[in-house]
């Protein structure tokens, strides 16, 4: 069997993809006209150069243009047409399993409820259990650059029931620049103390070389103690880190695609050096609308850009379902 034909066919975890991130432009299109809304900038400025693609050439670019384009997202109906379309994609790719992040305050924030959002996504997940085997499970993510005082209000509402049932943990993403994790230490105690009874994990973005990129992952790691880093691949600069990392058996959601948008460098040594210090490094998406590739894609890099092989794709597969927030005994079913 070639390479491509085994990776392809693999059954797989996916443990780090934004739900916002899946949104496809020509989505964007449909749901503007759908809602009668105008088409978000980041979209109007593409069909003048007659592309199909998101335009960004960094980080803030990027960011602005995610957050633009989302606005078209209204109604439950909007939330739930965009969570099925992504694990539409999961069945196409052989993904089995999914723990998807969604941003609440990226939607509250411009009017739209916290229930809207969260029950669209909820029963797209539902329905894609019973009609296309494929599970799923909420990661709720605060936003850094917003205020720890917004990221609390966030989790009170997510505390309420039912939603607590419907969520597996809490994360942290957008602009890490001068919002360390430290920053929502009082928020993540509280998550991990009021989401304990419903089995809720901790996680957190450390993004590829930022200006703080060690000290962030030790805030995470010993301030914070979350299950798993998002990115984190500069721990590689850090023996003690990798020790730590290895020996509290914390995870990487690793990105590669979205590395070489980034940085310019899609981290593939890092992360081989790593899975060869014995720490649980995955392959994920995040992104993939935006950065143009789903986990195949971001497989194919690897395969091209270091000397993964079937034993190594065969080592971060088991490394997905290994460090997923799934109960034991779906685990054993999967491994
Ligand atoms: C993100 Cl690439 C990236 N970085 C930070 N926050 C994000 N949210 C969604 N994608
Ligand atoms: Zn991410």
């Amino acid at each position: 069997m070639d390479i491509k034909t085994f990776y392809q066919s693999m059954p797989k975890a996916e443990l780090h993809v934004h739900i916002e991130g899946t949104l496809e432009p020509t989505m964007v299109r449909d749901l503007a006209s759908r809602n009668n809304i105008p088409l978000p900038r980041a979209l109007s400025a593409l069909e003048l150069k007659g592309t199909n693609n998101y335009a960004f050439d960094d980080l803030s670019s990027f960011l602005a243009v995610y957050y633009g384009a989302m606005g078209v997202l209204h109604t439950s109906q909007d939330f739930f047409d965009l969570a099925y379309a992504y694990l539409l994609k999961c069945r196409a790719q052989n993904i089995v399993h999914a723990e998807i992040f969604f941003d609440p305050q990226a939607h509250t924030s411009r009017g739209v409820a916290f229930s809207t959002v969260i029950t669209g996504l909820r029963d797209a997940l539902s329905k894609a259990q019973v009609e296309l085997g494929v599970s799923a499970q909420l990661i709720m993510c605060f936003l850094r650059d917003m205020s720890a005082e917004s990221a609390m209000a966030t989790l009170d509402e997510a505390l309420s029931s039912p939603y607590k049932e419907w969520i597996s943990g809490v994360g942290l993403d957008s602009d890490e620049r001068g919002n360390p994790p430290s920053k929502f230490a009082a928020v993540f105690t509280r998550a991990r103390r009021e989401g304990a009874a419903a089995g809720w994990k901790l996680t957190c973005h450390c993004d590829i070389d930022q200006e703080n990129s060690i000290e962030h992952i030790r805030q995470a790691v010993r301030d914070i103690g979350v299950d798993r880093i998002d990115h984190g691949t500069n721990i590689v600069e850090d023996g003690k880190l990798v020790d730590e990392v290895r020996g509290k058996g914390i995870g990487l959601t690793c990105c590669p695609i979205s590395n070489s948008v980034v940085t310019r460098d899609f981290k593939g040594k890092e992360m081989m050096e790593l899975m060869d210090r014995g720490v649980r490094v995955t392959v994920n998406s995040d992104d993939p609308a935006y950065f143009r590739g789903y986990v195949n894609e971001n497989l194919a890099l690897m395969c091209d850009g270091t000397h993964v092989g079937f034993k190594e794709l065969t080592q971060l597969q088991r490394n997905a379902f290994m460090i997923s927030w799934i109960d034991d005994e779906q685990r054993n079913k999967f491994l």
